[in-house]
């Protein structure tokens, strides 16, 4: 697949606004600031067709990126303390109306940062794509910011929590282009899966 033809469709701030399933769906899921943006430039090798940003909470939208064969769908970002009560909430109406509908979601992405332990926000949604039983892959980002013991201590703690399940999971990074490939191949993989 040519990851590179790449536009901006349209961005959703109501469940009314979703536009209609077309494509294979490949979601970008994870809390803000954790590097959903970069990881969708890095795969279509933009440097700013998702905007990012260093200031969490930017994104209450969800963005649709149309590709070749399939859309990019980048959730806006949960976890960041400092929104509103009425703020999440209207992020919970947004993402889980996304998800109840009946959607061609070939593969979601769910990105942890490498440097931590998932957050309790992170395991709930992981519990969830579990339990909705949509294919997905953990992302572990930012692994350009460990040295090799502390990439092996997490590589340990998420094998432990992730590979013990039977879930797949890749380090990244943006900067590096680290594990780029190999999430490619899963994208491709589970788009013929479903079309
Ligand atoms: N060092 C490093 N920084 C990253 C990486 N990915 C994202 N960032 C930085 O983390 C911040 C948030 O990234 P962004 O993609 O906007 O996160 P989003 O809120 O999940 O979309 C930005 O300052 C990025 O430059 C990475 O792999 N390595
Ligand atoms: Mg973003």
């Amino acid at each position: 697949m040519n990851f590179q033809n790449a536009e901006f469709e349209l961005a959703a701030g109501t469940v009314n606004q979703l536009p209609k399933p077309q494509l294979p769906e490949i979601v970008f899921s994870g809390r803000s600031n954790v590097g959903k943006s970069s990881l969708l430039n890095k795969l279509v090798n933009r440097k700013a067709l998702a905007r990012t940003s260093a200031t969490p909470g930017k994104t209450a939208t969800i963005n649709f990126f149309r590709l070749d064969h399939c859309r990019f769908i980048d959730l806006p970002g949960y976890g960041y303390a400092k929104v509103s009560k009425s703020e999440k909430e209207r992020w919970a109406t947004l993402v889980n109306g996304y998800f109840a509908q009946e959607r061609p979601i070939a593969l979601v992405l769910q990105l942890v940062d490498m440097r931590h332990k998932p957050t309790a926000d992170d395991m709930q949604m992981i519990d969830f794509l579990s339990a909705s039983g949509l294919p997905f892959a953990v992302i572990c980002t930012k692994s350009d910011k460990l040295n090799q013991s502390e990439t092996q201590k997490q590589m340990e703690l998420f094998q432990n929590i992730f590979g013990s399940i039977g879930l797949v999971f890749y380090p990244f990074s943006s900067i590096k282009g680290t594990g780029l490939k190999d999430i490619q191949e899963k994208i491709c993989d589970s788009i013929q899966g479903i079309s």
